[in-house]
């Protein structure tokens, strides 16, 4: 096992003393000791691409490499700077990628992890990012650590080093950032499936709040057919649910979204704000934290995301008015935006989806395709 205070104190000494990323439940104590301890010097970013440019301005300023960390699941919206500013044939930029290997091949994990473990390493190897998986003996990883950031630095390059599962040793979150509400997540989750019209669909996002649909719906002895559970391809939720409410304008579509997911991608919702879909209510449980992956606060305690909305084009409308407009069509032209703020945690025993996600698919088309 690893120490995180050790570690850090490792990059320190190579003079890796910046870190940005997205927070990853196997990095859970990195990214905890990095929000309690390193102060200004650590950025979450909004998304995985975004910690990529933050180590990349770093560097062009200090002259200095910098960490981003992040899971195997963002290696996707890293890839785009990776090649075209950090690559050798590019700008050449010196820095180190601490990644969360979900999905390891051999290890069990869920679904969404299945694919991305499998590529995890052959992605950064096509990348010709040179990538070495830290051992879980504490000095050769230390030691591991030290040569790759001296490869980073000479070969002026980014270089990765994979974290499987349990190899921090555990630090938890000491500076939790105070709750901005008390209700709780699945309480408001209830009361919104209870007052749902009968032919709504839900498109809920990754992490725990596309659980709480799952598990609220069994509760309240309701099939799952009317939801399509995100559970991979965080931030893309609200694409999801515009693409169904463009292609059936008579459904009433609802997007279950996180402050986490929505601010990764928040382009997306400048697009459905301009959408001129009025069938569609993008909801956002705003507890400001990545809470599914450890609690890591986001932005979004701070940004008023109504203001956002209603800059973007959304109808901005309080809870109760959503569902009842909804149900009434009132809305003429313009897609509903509601902000439930919520405290943070779950259940302890929430459980996950039983089915598949291709029996969610499959399940969730069927309902679409009966008018
Ligand atoms: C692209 C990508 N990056 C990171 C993750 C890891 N991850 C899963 S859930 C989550 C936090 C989601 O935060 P939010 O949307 O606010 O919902 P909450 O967890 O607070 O319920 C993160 C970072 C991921 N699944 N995909």
């Amino acid at each position: 096992m690893l120490n995180v205070e050790l570690f850090l104190s490792q990059l320190e000494e190579c003079d890796v003393d910046f870190f940005a990323g997205v927070p990853d439940s196997l990095l859970k104590s990195f990214c905890a000791y990095v929000t309690d301890n390193c102060g200004g010097n650590h950025v979450i970013a909004a998304n995985e691409g975004g910690a990529i440019g933050l180590a990349a301005g770093h560097y062009l300023a200090t002259g200095k490499p910098a960490l981003a960390y992040m899971q195997n699941s963002g290696q996707g919206n890293a890839v785009n700077p990776l090649a075209s500013l950090a690559d050798p044939d590019v700008y050449s930029i010196p820095m180190v990628l601490l990644v969360g290997w979900r999905g390891e091949p051999g290890i069990k994990d869920e679904p969404q992890h299945v694919k991305q473990g499998k590529v995890t390493v052959s992605l950064f190897e096509t990348l010709a990012i040179p990538t070495e998986i830290l051992p879980d003996d504490e000095a050769a990883a230390l030691e591991l650590t030290r040569k790759m950031v001296e490869k980073a630095k000479a070969e002026s390059r980014p270089v990765a080093l994979i974290v499987r599962k349990g190899l921090f040793a555990e630090y938890k979150l000491q500076n939790k950032m105070p709750d901005i509400a008390a209700l709780p997540r699945e309480q408001a989750i209830e009361e919104i499936l209870k007052s749902l019209p009968e032919d709504a669909v839900i498109v809920s996002t990754t992490g725990m709040i596309s659980r709480e649909v799952y598990e609220t719906r069994e509760r309240l002895g309701q099939d799952h057919s009317r939801d399509f559970l995100t559970v991979g391809s965080m931030g893309h939720a609200s694409m999801i649910a515009l693409g169904i409410a463009k292609a059936q304008p008579d459904r009433k579509v609802y997007c279950l979204d996180g402050d986490g997911a929505s601010i990764m991608q928040m382009g997306n919702m400048a697009i459905v704000g301009q959408s001129g879909c009025s069938n569609l209510t993008h909801i956002v449980f705003n507890n400001a934290a990545h809470d599914s992956v450890g609690g890591q606060p986001t932005v979004g305690g701070a940004i008023n995301l109504m203001s956002v909305a209603a800059a973007l084009g959304y109808d901005v409308q309080p809870l109760e008015n959503a569902l009842r407009l909804c149900a009434s069509a009132l809305n003429k032209s313009r897609p509903v935006f509601v902000e439930v703020k919520v405290a943070k945690g779950a259940r302890k025993d929430l459980g996950r989806p039983k089915e598949p996600p291709q029996i969610n698919k499959a399940l969730f088309m069927k309902t679409l395709a009966d008018a």
